[in-house]
């Protein structure tokens, strides 16, 4: 059988690095990376592309290390064919910047990149080499020096990341290739408003996102002890309505952004509403509410194709299975199976053990701060990104429960609740034969036929208890 072949959009912190080692590690006949899409997250953009560069560094010294201790090498499928790494946009398509640029009128789809030069791809990439050179960090040499190889494991790409995306779907058989969204959808926006019918060609996007039963209430947990941690960076655009301080820092530790909405979500609501929309019989009952017209333009002039309809005419809808905070948030890796199962490789001196140690104990210790009703061993990290991962590579497994067809619909307006997934809970039975008059937003004709989106959601998986053992025997084997 051929691979499955993958397109990684992400945010690379803490867990998508883990959810990049789970893909890497697997056997070239089982999966093939194609792209690598870069997007802003917790942490800027240029950080996440350097976060991808180090990732790279660190995996060929991995691979080097056990060739030279007589291990296998593991790591085959990069081996076999080196993945594409673009880069996206540095901001959500929902910041007040960008709206900015509507109100002046710009086409921010093609003006994007333009008419912000250094959100050009070629230079950011340049910037992070510039920067790399210029420092006398050691780890900032071994970027510098990986970026400036021809063999390394990965090709850069100069183009746009939702172009490079476009460009894999038009040149694959349609429904081969599925995209694992693990960080805002910003990239894959773009990528639907660009060519939707292209952008449908795609099998299936795999979304780390949304918080759905378990309302997310930050009120069942004291703050007190976390006034303390006030020490994690904002992210580099102003969405947060939660003021800094101990509620947003706990937030932000359990991936949600407000006391209603997860951090994927939250981060780009308008572009995640957008891509949802594509698996609506109707997309336009679920597109984000169109702004105000802006002054001195004629009422009912275009707006930018950004933010333009898809067509009514669109050949079919888009398969997506959604990993909602609920299912993620179980599945966690706990410091002591950690590091009872790094100890051999450390000893051993495994460099990828090295750098994975580094920073998923900073990564505990964070954790453990800003929770200190567990300590030590107890301290685990939620699997948000890997468990995603591991769903794309392993979907045939019956034991995955997954609930489909749902209308669940993403808030982009509201002042509170931007970011939350609002489904119809009266459990009332949808008109499917009635009325054709529906309209987007909160109208009576939220149940008429077509209405709404149809995505697929896992509330089970195979491996809850034993996920965080099974992801580390796959990259450092057992
Ligand atoms: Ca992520």
């Amino acid at each position: 059988m051929a691979p499955r072949k993958i397109i990684i959009d992400t945010d690379p912190g803490v867990d998508d690095i883990l959810a990049m080692l789970l893909a890497f590690s697997a056997l070239p006949e089982d999966l093939q990376v194609l792209l690598i899409s870069v997007t802003y997250g917790n942490i800027d953009l240029e950080n996440c592309l350097r976060n991808v560069v180090s990732l790279f560094h660190h995996v060929e010294k991995e691979i080097a290390w056990r060739e030279s201790v007589g291990r296998s090498s593991g790591f085959e499928t990069l081996q076999k064919s080196k993945p594409v790494v673009a880069v996206g946009p540095d901001r959500p398509l929902a910041d007040d910047t960008l709206m900015a640029d509507f109100f002046r009128g710009q086409d921010r789809l093609r003006g994007f990149y333009s008419s912000h030069p250094h959100r050009k791809p070629a230079e950011t990439w340049q910037r992070l080499l510039k920067v790399a050179e210029k420092s006398s960090a050691p780890e900032q040499g071994e970027i510098a020096r990986q970026m400036n190889k021809t063999a390394s494991l990965f090709t850069q790409s100069q183009k746009p990341a939702h172009l490079e995306i476009l460009k894999l779907l038009r040149d694959n058989e349609p429904n081969s290739i599925t995209i694992v969204a693990i960080g805002p959808m910003t990239n894959l926006a773009l990528a639907a408003a660009e060519d939707a019918e292209t952008f449908l060609k795609v099998k299936e996007i795999v979304v780390m996102g949304g918080h759905i039963d378990q309302a997310s209430n930050a009120g069942y947990q004291s703050f007190s002890h976390l006034q303390q941690a006030s020490n994690i960076d904002e992210p580099p655009f102003r969405l947060i309505k939660q003021a800094p301080g101990p509620i947003r820092d706990l937030l932000n530790i359990r991936n949600q952004m407000t006391p209603v909405a997860e951090f994927n979500t939250f981060a780009d609501s308008v572009a995640a509403a957008r891509v949802y929309a594509l698996t609506s019989p109707k997309p336009h009952t679920t597109m984000p509410v169109v702004p105000p017209t802006p002054l001195g333009q004629k009422e009912g002039a275009p707006p930018p194709s950004i933010l333009s309809s898809y067509s009514d005419n669109l050949s079919k809808r888009l398969t997506i299975t959604l990993f909602p905070l609920d299912i993620t948030e179980k599945h966690v890796l706990t410091r002591g199976e950690f590091e009872a199962f790094l100890q051999p490789q450390l000893a051993a001196k495994s460099p990828l053990a090295e750098w994975v140690s580094a920073f998923m104990n900073a990564t505990f210790e964070k954790v453990e701060s800003l929770h200190p009703e567990v300590s030590r061993d107890a301290v685990g990290l939620q699997l948000h990104d890997p468990l995603t991962m591991w769903y794309c590579m392993d979907d045939d497994n019956p034991k995955w429960k997954i609930i489909e067809g749902e209308d669940l619909r993403v808030e982009t307006a509201g002042q509170w609740t931007r970011g939350m997934f609002v489904t119809d809970r009266g459990n009332r039975k949808r008109k499917d034969n009635y009325g054709s008059s529906e309209a987007s937003g909160d109208t009576n004709s939220s149940l008429t036929g077509g209405t709404g989106n149809r995505l697929n959601r896992c509330v089970g998986s195979p491996a809850q208890d034993i996920f965080g053992q099974l992801l580390l025997k796959r990259v450092f084997g057992s």
